[in-house]
């Protein structure tokens, strides 16, 4: 099949309620979504990066210039083929959350094509994807019992809650006196170094499943000097770029879990590389979040279905991002904390063209 069309589309969305992590508050969503279109089918992609480089180092802009630079215009005539696009953009350093986006269209479109869904399409197993909450750092600590008593009340299987220096162990703490039992753990985004050592030891009186990114974004060595300190086993989302880093940290001990988001790995592709890898290390994946819309929402849905997502991802209902979604179809968690994998073909959710177009702020057509 030959692409007729590839459509950017920069998109600007507020939030129900803000986000804040250790690297600052977010109101709103920004994203690019990838429009592929091809035999009157269209597959749809969205790019994770945020409006500032702080979860990494690409935001909107490096995304839009790569992908409107490099990405479409090479995608614009050429034939769809999901799963050589890695080797036709691995000229390009870095710019992972770009090329993912690009390759998440080209898989729905794949799928839509061949009349499956996507989860189907990369060998997932699973029908339905347990699903945890991650919550921000709010303005005080009754407000976040508060979230968690809510979450909780949903149904969600797992609760992760932001730390930052000053917002850590007597936080942890409180919400241990209240929720004694929930499956709990922490995420503080590289918000420590090692001289918090001790420090962070005494989040391990807490019976926490994990802690999630405590030091350096680039770094396995002090994360496993770390690890050895503590119980609590640590997991990485930040540090594991693709397959090899998830060999690498695992071999050292610089963690026991992995997070894996495809825009941070480049792909659904390497996705499932690091997938594979862990899984043959014996070591467990969960999905990571990216505040995405529907769209992003959909293709995470279908990553967790691959065998080793053994621990519930931050993958949660759409509802509690946006009041009206890029998808038709209201993403939604039961009340038991699942989300059923669809059984439409591609994403599986219909996207809400006439809504896309009203929040859209830049447009591209090649
Ligand atoms: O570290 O997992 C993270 C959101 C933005 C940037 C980084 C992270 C997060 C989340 C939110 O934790 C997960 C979600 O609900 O999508
Ligand atoms: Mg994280």
């Amino acid at each position: 099949m030959k692409i007729e069309r590839v459509t950017l589309r920069h998109i600007r969305l507020p939030f129900v309620h803000f986000f804040e992590t250790s690297f600052g508050r977010s109101h709103e969503k920004n994203a690019i979504l990838v429009e592929i279109q091809c035999d009157g089918l269209s597959g749809w992609g969205e790019c994770v990066a945020d409006e500032g480089p702080f979860y990494s180092y690409e935001d909107v802009e490096t995304a839009w210039h790569i992908l409107s630079d490099y990405v479409a215009p090479a995608l614009a005539g050429s034939l769809t083929q999901a799963e050589s696009f890695p080797s036709s953009v691995a000229r390009i350093r870095g710019h992972s959350m770009a090329k993912a986006a690009a390759e998440a269209a080209l898989w729905d479109l794949e799928a839509k094509n061949k009349g499956q869904p996507l989860w189907r399409l990369i060998g997932g197993t699973r029908e339905r994807i347990a699903c945890g909450v991650s919550i921000g750092i709010q303005d005080s600590p009754e407000q976040l019992l508060e979230k968690i008593g809510i979450e909780v009340e949903a149904g969600y299987q797992k609760i992760k809650i932001k730390i930052k220096p000053g917002w850590d162990v007597e936080i942890v703490e409180r919400v241990r006196k209240q929720f004694p039992e929930i499956p709990l753990m922490v995420d503080a985004n590289s918000a420590y170094s090692m001289q918090d050592t001790d420090h962070l030891l005494g989040l391990d009186k807490f019976n926490l499943l994990m802690i999630e990114q405590p030091l350096y974004s680039d770094d396995f060595i002090e994360h496993s000097k770390l690890q050895k300190a503590l119980r609590t086993p640590l997991c990485l989302d930040e540090s594991i770029r693709h397959a090899r880093d998830a060999r690498h940290a695992c071999e050292m001990h610089a963690c026991g879990i992995i997070n894996i988001k495809m825009g941070r790995v480049g792909g659904i592709r390497e996705a499932i590389r690091v997938h594979d890898t862990c899984q043959e290390l014996g070591v467990p994946v969960w999905c990571g979040g990216m505040l995405e819309t529907g769209i992003g929402r959909a293709h995470n849905i279908a990553l967790s279905t691959l065998e080793n997502f053994l621990i519930p991802g931050d993958v949660s209902a759409a509802k509690r991002y946006f009041e009206r979604d890029t998808v038709v179809q209201s993403i939604e968690v039961t009340a038991d904390g699942w989300i059923i994998a669809p059984s439409e073909p591609g994403i599986g959710y219909e996207t809400d063209l006439e809504w896309i177009e009203r929040i859209t702020v830049r447009k591209r057509v090649f």
